[in-house]
């Protein structure tokens, strides 16, 4: 069969959907990749050409994330219209997190980890037999759910095939306005992760996270395959030889990939001897400049010098929040300050003076964070080792999580799709408290918020004050006047990337 597979990621990686064309190519079906990746909200062009060569496939199939639904919805309208006759389906983390509401737009939804699955549907599908059996698949029967069961998870990755990354019968949306065809030129423009500004090859070796974050799919997806069979809380590891013959094959032929970029949730989950194999064999064989996220709990001194040595020039951990209770009672992050602190120890020592780049997630904007939490969280960050960068994230809502569930619960949010769509959250426009701005002056202008203003700024009379002042003063003060200087010193301070370790 010919399927025609769309996918929105901006850096052309989105693993699941090139490991879904892998899988189908494997078993000998065509897959054309369309990757559109635009932020903006200008017209897309669509030659008559591009349309004849759509309608030449039998199914269109979309991959995506919550923050991408609109998107989506968007394709597979101009789809629907255009070529009313094929089936649409919708993949993905969105598309199992939110399988009803889907439906509401596409003919199929595929829920779950999807490499098995999707070969059994279309070899049925090309086969004319009768498909709606197919588990891990979702369809509207006259007006009712049917939710096919999921298969169980594959505990053995190395069987997949790598995803794919063929240049051949791939389209790429350039500047938000023209779908051309994908040139090695296009891929080293878009194939960039922010933190090296270079092009990177992003490679995923893990599956699974050891925490369970109320905020983060992974909370989903352990709810979701928690059946007594599976284990999805067992961290899945790709061998060490697989993992590296991907990027050797990838690399080789793209040499303008200058990075490689680890998307394992934690890298530094796996066990040491593991990570010597690693280290030894990446050193002599790849030899590229490589980053990684990593939950700080896991950093031990022997795991960090092993890997800076072989290349690891940037790693991003999460603390999310200063407050031990919001993180515990909250986000359920069984990591106290006093923890991080010690890991933030290890790496001033051993991967600072080496020039490793260390990166930390913050969350903002909770509704659930009190004055204690904020002070708390402002007061520990001032203890926080200079050479930490900040990464600032608005707290988002994705369907499935817990603090999602609870949010719609609370009437925080109302469960619509506004609550989701952000990719990139532009801190231009938080809410909520005085000392919300307080911290995002220290994080995104530590040059002109040293520490003595920060205490005065978070004194018992400042913080009367702030709380008298009505809300749109301090969107105002921060968002027109105080936000547009602090981008001129500073750089624009949006956040950046990903990541939520
Ligand atoms: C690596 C990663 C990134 C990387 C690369 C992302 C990418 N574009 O590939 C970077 C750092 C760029 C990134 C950015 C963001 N990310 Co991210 N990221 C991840 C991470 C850690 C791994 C993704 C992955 O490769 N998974 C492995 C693959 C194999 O699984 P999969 O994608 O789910 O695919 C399987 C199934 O879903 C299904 N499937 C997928 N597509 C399709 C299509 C069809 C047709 C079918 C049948 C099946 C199918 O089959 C696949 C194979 O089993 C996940 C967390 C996680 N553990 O999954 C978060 C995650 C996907 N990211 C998330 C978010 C929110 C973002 C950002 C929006 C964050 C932000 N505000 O900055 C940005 C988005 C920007 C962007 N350009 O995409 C959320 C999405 C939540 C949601 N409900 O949608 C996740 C789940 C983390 C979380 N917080 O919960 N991310
Ligand atoms: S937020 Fe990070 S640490 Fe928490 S479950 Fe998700 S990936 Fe794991």
């Amino acid at each position: 069969m010919r399927i025609a597979l769309f996918n929105f990621c901006d850096e052309l990686s989105g693993e699941g959907s090139r490991l879904i064309a892998a899988c189908l190519k494997q078993a000998g079906h065509h897959v054309s990749q369309f990757f559109l990746p635009f932020y903006g909200t200008a017209q897309i062009e669509i030659t008559p050409d591009l349309e004849a060569l759509l309608g030449t496939h039998d199914l269109f199939a979309v991959s995506l994330y919550s923050c991408y639904e609109d998107r989506a919805i968007d394709v597979t309208r101009y789809l629907r219209a255009r070529f009313p006759d094929k089936k649409i389906m919708w993949g993905g983390i969105h598309a199992t997190a939110r399988t009803k509401h889907s439906l509401q737009y596409c003919d199929i939804a595929a829920r779950g980890e999807c490499e098995e699955a999707i070969v059994e549907l279309i070899n049925k599908m090309e086969r004319g037999e009768p498909y709606h059996d197919v588990q891990n698949f979702s369809f509207m029967v006259d007006g009712k759910l049917v939710n096919n069961p999921l298969r169980g998870l594959q505990m053995n990755l190395d069987v997949h095939p790598y995803p794919d990354y063929e240049i051949a019968d791939c389209w790429i949306l350039d500047e938000g306005r023209k779908i051309l065809p994908l040139t090695e030129e296009l891929m080293r423009k878009y194939h960039t992760v922010y933190y090296f500004d270079e092009p990177a090859y992003f490679v995923l070796a893990t599956r699974g996270c050891p925490f369970v974050c109320t905020y983060c799919y992974n909370n989903y997806f352990v709810n979701t395959y928690n059946n007594g069979v599976d284990r999805p809380r067992k961290l899945r590891y790709r061998s060490v030889d697989s993992v590296l013959d991907e990027i050797k094959q990838r690399t080789q032929r793209y040499p303008f990939l200058k990075h490689v970029s680890f998307s394992d949730d934690d890298f530094f989950a796996r066990k040491l001897p593991d990570l010597e194999y690693f280290a030894k064999r990446y050193k002599a064989e790849v030899g590229l400049t490589w980053g990684c996220s990593a939950i700080p709990a896991s950093i031990s001194q022997e795991k960090l010098e092993l890997l800076i040595d072989c290349g690891m020039a940037t790693v991003q951990i999460g603390i999310q929040s200063g407050s031990d209770r919001l993180n515990r009672e909250i986000y359920k992050r069984f990591l106290p300050m006093r923890k991080v602190q010690e890991h933030l120890r290890i790496l001033e020592t051993f991967a600072i003076p080496k020039g490793v780049r260390v990166t930390a997630d913050f969350i903002i904007d909770n509704p659930y964070e009190t004055e204690d939490d904020q002070l708390e969280t402002i007061k520990n960050t001032l203890e926080l080792p200079k050479f930490l960068r900040t990464n600032i994230f608005t707290l988002t809502y994705y369907p499935g999580t817990e603090i999602y569930d609870k949010a719609v619960k609370d009437g925080v949010i109302t469960g619509e799709k506004d609550t989701y769509l952000n990719v990139f959250n532009s801190l231009r426009d938080v809410k909520h408290s005085f000392l919300t701005y307080v911290f995002l002056l220290r994080h995104r202008a530590r040059g002109i918020a040293p520490d003595w203003l920060m205490r005065m700024l978070i004194s018992k009379p400042m913080r009367w004050l702030g709380k008298k002042l009505p809300d749109g003063v301090l969107q105002r003060f921060w968002g027109r006047w105080l936000f547009p200087k602090v981008a001129a010193r500073f750089g624009d301070p949006m956040t950046h990337g990903s990541g939520s370790v």
